[in-house]
């Protein structure tokens, strides 16, 4: 679901409750999550992206998308997966696999939907900005209903199951079926808001599987920082990159600045990215396009 084509937020229908209301109509909306403070780290690391990064460019090879199957051994269905193979995509070639994660309302559609990544990376990889590389879209709502809902708040249990569907069933399908590079540091892990929250989770508590990990605005299903990283030093050496970015006009962005604060005082290296936008595909698409140059390269740590 594009959270940023939805209507606009309604009334709080739980005026007690200001932070944050579970109610997806405000998750979608302005101005929901809390009040936001902004401190002096809060700034972009990178400029705006150039004019027609996400656009569609005819004088360029373009990669594929399609919808696969595979058997889920943790939630005893088949489940969809959508999946961007690069320009040129050959079996003799070994590919590095992003894993890319949507939010609470959202499926294994809305980053296709709502980003376009297969564009993005088109234009990257053809402009050497980016490595060859496959994306795998899953749904991360990791339950025999999968679908959001009429109120996608309620899903939210079901993210948090993900981890097993996707180390156990996803990782290793993805690896029968495609040409792909297998250590760890050929695998990356990033989503958007839900699924930011649980790329840092199941990232950061899987270093062995995953050397490149990114949370864009993400939502509060974040663990906190303290069992996200409770090894700072083991943390800091095993990972390539570790991503933090946010919209400063986004009521999450205090899971992400207490992310940044804590890893900051600990010493991890991370990227912390704060960009004018709000909790939608405007900062999302931009964070992909950085995000996705930066990894699988051995010069980004
Ligand atoms: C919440 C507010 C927002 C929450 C999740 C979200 C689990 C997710 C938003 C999104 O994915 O866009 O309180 O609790």
């Amino acid at each position: 679901m594009a959270l940023a084509q939805a209507p606009p937020a309604k009334e709080n229908p739980n005026p007690g409750k200001t932070d944050p209301a579970p109610n997806p109509e405000r998750a979608r909306g302005r101005g929901f999550g809390g009040p936001i403070v902004l401190g002096e780290d809060d700034k972009p690391a990178f400029p705006a992206p150039p004019e027609g990064f996400d656009k569609t460019r005819a004088d360029i090879a373009h990669g594929k998308l399609e919808m696969v199957e595979y058997d889920s051994k943790s939630v005893g269905t088949k489940r969809k997966a959508n999946v961007y193979t690069p320009p040129g995509y050959s079996p003799d070639t070994k590919y590095p696999v992003l894993y890319l994660l949507h939010g609470i309302g959202g499926d294994e559609h809305e980053w296709e939907r709502g980003g376009h990544p297969e564009i993005i990376l088109d234009n990257l990889i053809a402009d050497k900005k980016a490595e060859s590389m496959i994306i795998v879209m899953p749904n991360g709502r990791a339950s025999q209903d999968d679908r959001p809902g009429p109120d996608a708040m309620r899903t939210a249990p079901a993210f948090g199951e993900f981890d097993k569907d996707l180390l156990g069933s996803l990782i290793p399908f993805i690896e029968s079926k495609y040409s792909v590079k297998t250590d760890r540091e050929s695998r990356a892990l990033a989503g958007l808001s839900m699924g930011g929250g649980q790329s840092l989770n199941f990232g950061l508590g899987n270093l062995d599987t995953f050397a490149w990990v990114g949370g864009f605005s993400s939502a509060p299903n974040t663990k906190p920082s303290d069992q996200l990283v409770p090894e700072p030093d083991k943390t800091a050496k095993a990972l390539k990159l570790l991503w933090i970015s946010c919209g400063n006009k986004d009521g999450l962005i205090r899971i992400s600045q207490g992310l940044h604060g804590y890893l900051k005082e600990k010493k991890v290296p991370h990227t912390w990215h704060v960009d004018e936008h709000n909790h939608d595909f405007q900062h999302w698409k931009k964070a992909l396009f950085q995000f996705s140059q930066m990894i699988f390269k051995p010069e980004t740590k």
